[in-house]
């Protein structure tokens, strides 16, 4: 249960950083709260986008009976270096976490239950 976490300059039209703006095709709009459903220990999707620089919220929907998840954010993919890690959750239930803000990049978000 891995994923990428885009956080990204919001109100549009933010000068096109060093980093250049590539744009992610089919990504969304970054927002200030996104919800992703925890299903058959998978997540239902691998990519979300938060608005980077301001406090943001994710709400973890667990559809699974009995199984704890959470969600977890890192820099990277290795997962070495934490930047959040949400309370664990056992399903059904939702939980809405409050994510630090998070300069503008990609990040990692995992289930530490269900890292691989
Ligand atoms: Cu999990």
């Amino acid at each position: 249960m891995l994923g990428t976490i885009n956080a990204v300059e919001g109100g549009g039209g933010g000068g096109g950083g060093a980093t250049g703006a590539t744009g992610t095709t089919g990504g969304g709009e970054a927002g200030s709260s996104v919800t992703v459903v925890a299903e058959n220990i998978a997540f239902d999707t691998s990519s979300i986008s938060l608005a980077a620089d301001v406090e943001t919220t994710i709400t973890l929907d667990n559809r699974d009976a009995g199984i704890q998840h959470n969600i977890a954010i890192y820099t990277d993919s290795s997962l070495s270096e934490e930047l959040f890690n949400g309370e664990l959750v056992t399903g059904p239930t939702t939980v809405d976490y409050t994510i630090p803000p998070l300069p503008a990049g990609e990040y990692y978000f995992v289930c530490i239950v269900h890292r691989t």
